[in-house]
């Protein structure tokens, strides 16, 4: 085992005995939404992953140490801290260690430090990609290399049009990532089940995502898999309020002259400002969706 990992006990035991483990990522609860609403649903998803049979380990750098399964204090106190967390990206993980920091960690991270505990299945909202104006800016999240290159599957809602999906499906295509609608041909926009741009596979059983993530697993790729599972058709958002709001949190992150890391998180929240609170309940229902999902599929992995 990595020296500088920590697997909770219960995650290390449901892992030994080859029982369903899902990943969950941290980013999500510091950078990705408000307190206190990010705590209640970092716990909600957990419950969520138990009750459809797997065991949660959420991810996070605590005092310098990689940990695969937080405590509730651990989580609390990365919710109430919030942005005051560093957003641990690949980058960041040799300097958190070596200074004994804190760290939220995003999709990449948090497949970095999933697979070194053996997990295989990590549940989030959406995963960062290709930015607009990345042609100029090259503005190309972490996590589109991370999938290329660690084998887990992610479980998102897809991605916001905060990206240029277009973009961020030509780039996961040149690097061997397949993606996957879970009961859709359409990759779906987070907030809205439909982008108007293709999947490369639609999938409707558990059974046969993981019969895929084996294959893939058995075929000694190096890369992970992209499930997309569309928010619940209840929650959904209007595709012009939504749009509207992107729209306006773009022109808003432009002027303020945001960039680098902390453009996502900029983003992220105006959105919700822009909404008046409707996108930040529809993310939870999103990311609840997933967590159940991976949970199911990880019972179908584990089999
Ligand atoms: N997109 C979301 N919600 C999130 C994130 C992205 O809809 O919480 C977070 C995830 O942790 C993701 C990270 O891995 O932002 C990507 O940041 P960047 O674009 O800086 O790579
Ligand atoms: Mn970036």
């Amino acid at each position: 085992m990595n020296k500088y990992l920590d697997i909770a006990p219960e995650v290390k035991k449901a892992l030994d005995e080859g029982k369903p483990v899902v990943a969950l990522e941290s980013t999500i609860i510091s950078h990705g939404m408000p307190y206190p609403r990010n705590v209640e649903t970092a716990l909600m998803v957990e419950q969520m992953v138990r009750d459809n049979g797997a065991v949660p380990a959420t991810i996070a750098i605590i005092g310098g140490r990689l940990k695969a399964g937080l405590s509730h204090e651990e989580i609390e106190y990365l919710g109430k801290t919030g942005r005051g967390v560093t957003k641990a990206s690949r980058r960041d993980l040799p300097a958190l260690i070596a200074r004994g920091a804190d760290g939220a960690t995003t999709v990449t991270t948090t497949m970095i430090i999933a697979h070194m505990a053996g997990i295989k299945i990590f549940a989030t909202g959406g995963i960062g990609g290709v930015h607009r104006g990345a042609e100029t800016t090259m503005d190309i999240s972490a996590d589109l290399q991370e999938l290329a290159q660690t084998p887990v599957m992610v479980v998102c809602a897809g991605a916001k049009s905060i990206l240029d999906l277009g973009l961020t499906l030509e780039y996961l295509e040149t690097h061997g990532v397949p993606v996957i609608g879970y009961g859709t041909e359409e990759l779906p926009a987070f907030y809205t089940r439909k982008s108007g741009f293709g999947v490369d596979y639609r999938v409707d059983s558990e059974a046969e995502l993981a019969a895929m993530f084996r294959a893939q697993r058995e075929l000694e790729y190096k890369g992970g898999m992209l499930v997309t599972n569309p928010i619940p058709e209840e929650y959904a958002m209007d595709k012009a309020v939504i749009d509207a709001a992107i729209e306006e949190a773009l022109r808003q992150c432009a002027e303020a002259g945001v960039k680098g890391k902390e453009s996502t998180p900029f983003l992220l929240a105006k959105v919700v400002e822009l909404t008046g609170g409707n996108s930040l309940e529809s993310n939870i229902k999103l990311v609840l969706n997933n967590a159940a999902l991976a949970a199911r599929t990880a019972c179908e992995l584990a089999k």
